[in-house]
């Protein structure tokens, strides 16, 4: 090192400052992560041998060694407000409208609007540009001194860029981004230790530890949107403009923060963040307008404790509390015991959840949930509503832990665990009337051999009346049989008749994944019709001519072999044809939807491909069998989304179709390999 400690010490804090900002400002970090670390480690190794050169701004003074015993007080000099809530459109319109009353003006108003993050409010106080304290935001008047706390945080700048005024208050939130509360938890699970339930916990439990180290060692960051004090400057004329002034003060903004005009303006950007929620790298519960002219804000004044021209607008809340009212195990088609907790409804996520699948029962034991213990359950998105965590504090003292049952709860046939398997089964088999059933809901379930109009409640009727124990017997069912169920009257025996009749022309594919073989989905069930071409071929191959199947491995093909090494299935089998089941052989094709591999599918096209027209997809995929239709229904077997795939594309989503992209077509096409 030729230059002088003193001058070298400064332009590390320099760089180190530089890097911090294109990382958490600009979101453009300029260098890898051991980079930044060697800088690091070359300021702590100049400052341990010159003690004199440390300067309270330094980035290693952000941890402090010494853990306090509490924290201090703060008064805020400008309360920190909190936000008036808004739940619906009428809400927010009627939020807008009291402000054209109140400001006397007509026309659309300007708004920034702000995602609105799910962590801590801080306010953080910089004099002469350097980081003097940061607080709480408490109960809005008084808060937390979490000055040592907030300066491990690194995208909190020690020092602000350019021309910094006086004093200057920014107020923000501290959070936790989606990644690093994972990435978090995941090694708290690994340890054993207790994991957060949310970010925002994690947030402010990592915020408020005495010791400051803790906090270090915890993947926070921070968003900043407003003032408090300001002196030695001129406040912005507009909310916009005070964003992009934070900005290039060196303070992060949040990167999804928006002009829009008018509640027309609000409500798109509500909807467009709601949609774009999942897959945000933060947390947010909602969104918040705020009027863009301070001049306006500044005449509308504060309603108590929340601004009059500012508003947030909360999202569905995502998780709720509810009580366990039962676990109850529920046996499906391969005999796999779910266990389910029956909950006092809850209205979460936007809809009314009342039971929650636990997956096992080691994820019972797991998250350690009995009968009687409140629950946190969340439902973000469309995502299936999940348990997150017990509220143990509320748990009753006799509570007892759920047991695995040793019987069947439907046939009282042994439970088996296989030995490091999460899934406990009955093993009843076709014995079970619950697997019977589930395997005759598969059989006949859209995508197998779609019979319509035989649904849950007739099945059910079907198995208990022992009208029907295989596929093979829906083959043999007579109108009279069918008339006699509840709720089935005459015509519609004859409607379902009708379709068990118009079932029998299938496809293998259909035949396959209707046949309910462990592991054997849709896609593995499409693959082996091409591959063997015809079900004696397949019946009669062993387990290592099963794996030659792309994507088949070991497991499916010891599932498919020992399928059809059951007297029993070859049965059923046998007696399907015999009842007129048949299908088209397919020529076998390795690695494409040969000619017909697709009979009986139908499928629609959106958006643009880049390497044919939408003529030629049509084309070939008729080739092969395929209808192309112009709308999805759940009737679609599955879509195929080009580039600027629209609505088509989000219904297929909504209805749950599968989607193609354009290299998945080729692939089924043939034209390339995967
Ligand atoms: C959050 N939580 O993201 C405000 N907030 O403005 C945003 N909170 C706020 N603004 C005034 N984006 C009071 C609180």
């Amino acid at each position: 090192m030729t230059a002088a400690p003193a001058a070298r010490a400064a332009e590390l804090r320099a760089q180190i400052a530089q890097h911090d900002y294109r990382y958490y400002v600009l979101d453009e970090p300029q260098i890898p992560d051991a980079e930044y670390d060697r800088l690091m480690q070359e300021l702590r190794a100049l400052e341990a041998q010159h003690p004199e050169l440390i300067t309270p701004d330094s980035p290693t003074q952000r941890v402090s060694g010494t853990p306090s015993s509490a924290f201090g007080e703060v008064v805020h000099q400008v309360p920190m407000l909190s936000l008036d809530n808004a739940f619906t459109d009428e809400d927010v319109q009627a939020f807008d409208r009291r402000i054209h009353e109140r400001l006397g003006v007509a026309g659309e108003l300007d708004y920034v609007a702000e995602p609105k993050l799910d962590g801590l409010a801080v306010s953080v106080i910089y004099r002469d540009g350097l980081l003097e304290r940061a607080a709480t935001r408490g109960d809005g008047v008084t808060g937390e001194d979490v000055t040592a706390n907030v300066r491990t945080v690194r995208a909190v700048p020690q020092r602000l860029r350019g021309q910094a005024p006086a004093l200057l208050e920014a107020r923000g939130e501290i959070f936790m981004p989606l990644a690093g509360f994972e990435r978090m938890n995941a090694q708290a699970r690994e340890r054993g230790e207790k994991v957060f339930v949310n970010p925002r916990n994690a947030a402010a439990g990592s915020l408020r530890q005495l010791d400051a180290r803790v906090t270090a060692a915890r993947p926070l960051t921070a968003f900043f949107y407003g003032l408090g004090t300001l002196a030695g400057a001129s406040l912005p004329g507009r909310q916009g403009q005070l964003l992009e002034w934070l900005r290039a003060l060196g303070l992060p903004v949040c990167p999804d923060t928006r002009a829009v005009r008018g509640v027309g303006g609000c409500l798109a950007y509500y909807r467009e963040m709601g949609e774009r929620r999942s897959s945000l790298p933060y947390q947010i519960d909602g969104v918040v307008y705020k009027l863009d002219r301070r001049a306006d804000q500044e005449r509308l004044g504060f309603l108590s404790r929340a601004p009059r021209w500012a508003m947030a607008h909360k999202f569905p809340a995502d998780e709720a509390l509810t009580a366990v009212k039962g676990i109850e195990f529920q046996v499906g088609r391969t005999g796999a015991l779910t266990p389910v907790a029956r909950l006092a409804p809850v209205f979460v996520g936007g809809v009314t959840v009342s039971n929650v699948t636990l997956h096992n029962i080691g994820e019972v034991h797991r998250k350690d949930v009995r009968v009687g213990d409140t629950v946190v359950v969340r439902r973000a998105g469309d995502v299936i509503p999940e348990v997150v965590s017990v509220i143990l504090e509320r748990r009753a003292p006799d509570a007892v832990p759920v047991q695995l049952p040793r019987s069947c709860p439907v046939c009282g046939s042994q439970v088996l665990r296989v030995e490091g398997e999460a899934v406990a089964r009955c093993t009843g088999g076709f014995t079970c009337r619950a697997q019977r059933q589930e395997a005759l809901r598969h059989f006949a379930s859209r995508r197998a051999l779609d019979i319509e109009g035989l649904g849950d409640k007739l099945i059910e009727q079907l198995v208990e009346r022992e009208q029907v124990s295989s596929p093979a017997d829906l083959y043999a069912l007579t109108l009279p049989q069918l008339s006699q169920l509840e709720r089935m009257g005459e015509k519609s025996a004859a409607n379902l008749l009708a379709a068990i009749e118009k079932s029998k022309h299938t496809t293998l594919p259909r035949l396959l994944y209707g046949l309910g073989i462990r592991e054997v989905g849709e896609a593995t069930a499409l693959a082996l019709a091409r591959h063997f071409g015809t079900l004696e071929r397949l019946m009669d191959a062993d387990e290592s001519a099963i794996q030659q199947v792309p994507d088949v491995g070991p497991v499916v093909a010891a599932h498919l072999a020992a399928f059809f090494a059951s007297d029993e299935h070859r049965r059923v089998i046998k007696a399907l044809t015999d009842k007129g089941v048949k299908w088209p052989d397919m020529e076998p094709a390795a690695g494409s939807a040969g000619p017909q591999g697709l009979a009986g599918r139908t499928v629609v096209i959106t958006g643009t491909l880049a390497s044919m027209s939408r003529e030629q997809a049509q084309e070939a995929l008729t080739a092969r069998g395929a209808k192309v239709s112009g709308s999805v229904s759940k009737k679609t077997s599955f879509v195929v989304a080009g580039s600027e795939a629209g609505s088509k594309l989000a219904k297929a989503k909504e209805l749950g179709v599968p989607v193609l992209d354009e290299q998945q077509l080729l692939a089924l096409l043939g034209g390339e390999s995967r």
